[in-house]
């Protein structure tokens, strides 16, 4: 008698999707490249998340690290920015669609050496958006000179030393108002993948510096941005462990040893402590740490700095739910009266 194999159904997540639909292009990065790892772990978050392709804008600059967005979640859509610019295509996408989930993914020279104006205003808005910079302290594309997050003292491939201080986004970030802090590594797939995960459950501006190494250009023995120099200096401050809401949050606490940040839809961050003493709600402690963590040569990552109650830059000026394409003229059209009241308190 015949028999009839059948291939089990491929797995989906809660919207009926499988891990192909957030899938991109085929990379075009060097082998081994940190940025190809982020990627992954991009696709994974989103996928796990439930989150629809289409309703994610991705959103870049210019560099290797701002060629990723190519390489994942194809359906979605995508805008390759002006260098250092890509802060306030972020912004102008989210105010026209508040239902769009922001993820801007773009480089440490992108970000701290041509973009850092505009990233400081970002930082300051608690705008609802995901922004990681893919941070290999130098600039790939153009051949790998130092970006402004170098640490002093870390050498090029043909000598050079960095005698600047570098910028420790994370820092400036959090002392300007981000709402979700946070440093991983490329090669930290556990702790990134739950960071992404609390990345798409806040609601509010979220800055993830994630160390990727590149490998063609500052991948040797005296740069502090290499996998060699991350596996010796690595401090984590806590192991994370994230819960959406629609899972059964009830499971796996250990609330001795734990803290647990209920973000605004009700998933629970957890942040099993490395540390007694360390509360990511303060942001006092988080630049502690921070500054020590540089004076003693260690890479903290981690999450720094969580605050979920704080409002975001839609609430502070009441925006409208709805797409403003979708608004009828009646709605973005001032009726005389509301314009004669204008030109009366003008008067
Ligand atoms: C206005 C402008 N200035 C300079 C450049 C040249 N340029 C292209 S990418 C880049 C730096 C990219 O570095 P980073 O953002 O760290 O990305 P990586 O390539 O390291 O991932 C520079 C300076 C440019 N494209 N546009
Ligand atoms: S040059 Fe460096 S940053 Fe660019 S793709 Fe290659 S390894 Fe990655």
């Amino acid at each position: 008698m015949a028999t009839t194999t059948s291939t089990p159904a491929p797995k989906t997540n809660r919207i009926g999707l499988t891990v192909l639909d957030y899938r991109g292009g085929k990379t075009t990065l060097c082998a081994g490249c940190g940025h190809n790892a982020i990627s992954e772990r991009i696709i994974d978050a989103f996928y796990e998340m439930g989150i629809k392709p289409e309703r994610v804008a991705k959103v870049s600059g210019i560099g290797c690290s701002s060629k990723s967005p190519a390489y994942f979640m194809s359906r979605s859509a995508s805008f390759n920015s002006v260098h250092g610019r890509m802060p306030s295509v972020a912004t102008g996408a989210v105010l026209a669609n508040r239902k769009l989930v922001a993820l801007g993914v773009t480089g440490d020279g992108d970000t701290a050496s041509i973009g850092i104006g505009q990233f400081i205003h970002l930082m300051r808005r608690n705008m609802p958006m995901i922004y990681i910079i893919e941070d290999n302290g130098v600039y790939g594309l153009t051949k790998g000179q130092f970006s402004a997050t170098a640490d002093v003292g870390s050498k090029l491939k043909t000598g050079v030393i960095n005698e600047l201080p570098p910028i420790d986004t994370c820092a400036m970030a959090i002392e300007l108002g981000a709402t979700l802090v946070a440093r991983s590594f490329s090669g930290d797939k556990r702790q990134l993948h739950a960071m992404l995960k609390a990345a798409i459950a806040h609601s509010g501006t979220v800055l993830i510096d994630v160390v990727s190494p590149c490998v063609t250009f500052n991948d040797h023995e005296g740069s502090t941005k290499s996998y060699k120099y991350m596996k010796d200096h690595e401090e984590p401050l806590h192991d994370i462990n994230f819960v959406p809401a629609f899972e059964d949050i009830a499971i796996d606490y250990d609330p001795g040893t734990s803290i647990s940040v209920t973000m605004h839809d009700g998933s629970q961050l957890r942040l099993r402590k490395l540390e007694e003493d360390y509360d990511p709600t303060s942001k006092l402690n988080a630049i502690k740490r921070l500054a020590e963590a540089k004076e003693n040569n260690e890479v903290l990552t981690g999450v720094f700095y969580v605050n979920p109650k704080a409002p975001t830059f839609l609430e502070m000026i009441d925006m409208t739910e709805d797409a403003l394409a979708t608004l009828p003229q009646d709605r973005v059209r001032p009726s005389r009266e509301a314009l004669e009241q204008i030109m009366e308190e003008l008067r």
